[in-house]
């Protein structure tokens, strides 16, 4: 039992290092990357891709590296919006890290490359503890979700510099209590921006979008109320939940 906690604490501390290297040659390149993270089906695809069409119509130039265990089918959806993208197949990992990370963008990252967008294999519990070198951590659940998840998931949603509601076109058929949501992510970490999105009207992923630009520009993101401080996420062996 204490040699397989070791064991994770290992990998974590040797992730973390990978990543806070990633992080400052990412910056170094003029990156601004952003982790998307939630539960399969929340979302993630389709807001991405509108949120990448909107980057490349205002000029901006962004790229996709989107994560699944099996099947290509996100990248060709993404693809369709005109960036990059490229598919990275985990082998069966339920989480990325960010040596494969590293190892997916070498060579294929294009030069000049403003933002960065990883969408997380599509689980809330591991990969909320592998730091990936990002510049923003974000979140996202689906109105069909419950409200209850950011206390079940506290590491995910505790970690985030941003919460995105997703499907908010489906939350009066699903009876979503989203004051009870706002109160449950608040527990978890106080202040962190909520958007709200649908990706069927459109609505949020201007939002989105322009809270990126906002932290590309300068702007601190929120300190989350766990990792280490705005900007970095460098403490998982020492704040976060290990994954099971
Ligand atoms: N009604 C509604 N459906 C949506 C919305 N966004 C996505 N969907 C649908 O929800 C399903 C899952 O969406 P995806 O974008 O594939 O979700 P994902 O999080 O990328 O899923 P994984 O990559 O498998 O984890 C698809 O059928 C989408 O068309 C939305 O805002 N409203
Ligand atoms: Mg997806």
């Amino acid at each position: 039992m204490c040699r397989s906690v070791d064991v994770q604490q290992a990998v974590l501390a040797k992730n973390d290092g990978l990543a806070a290297t990633l992080r400052s040659d990412l910056a170094g390149r003029g990156v601004t990357t952003v982790n998307l993270m939630s539960s399969p089906g929340s979302g993630k695809t389709e807001l991405l891709g509108q949120v990448l069409r909107r980057a490349l119509d205002g000029g901006l130039t962004a790229a996709a590296l989107t994560a699944d265990l099996a099947t290509e089918n996100d990248a060709r959806r993404l693809a369709r919006s005109g960036a990059p993208v490229k598919q990275l197949l985990t082998g069966g990992l339920c989480h990325l890290e960010a040596g494969q990370v590293r190892g997916h963008l070498d060579g294929w990252l294009p030069a000049g490359t403003e933002l960065l967008f990883v969408e997380n294999v599509g689980n809330l519990v591991c990969p909320a503890a592998y730091d990936l070198g990002e510049t923003l951590r974000v979140v996202l659940m689906a109105v069909t979700e419950g409200e209850d998840k950011p206390l079940k998931y506290p590491t995910a949603f505790g970690s985030a510099h941003l919460v995105v509601l997703t499907k908010t076109d489906l939350a009066e058929p699903a009876g979503f209590d989203e004051a009870a949501f706002t109160a449950n992510v608040a527990r978890v970490n106080p202040g962190v921006p909520v958007v709200r999105t649908s990706a069927r009207t459109g609505t949020g992923a201007g939002a989105l979008l322009d809270h990126v630009l906002a932290v590309r520009a300068g702007a601190p993101p929120h300190a989350p109320a766990l990792g280490g401080p705005a900007g970095t996420h460098g403490t998982a062996t020492t704040t976060r939940t290990a994954p099971a």
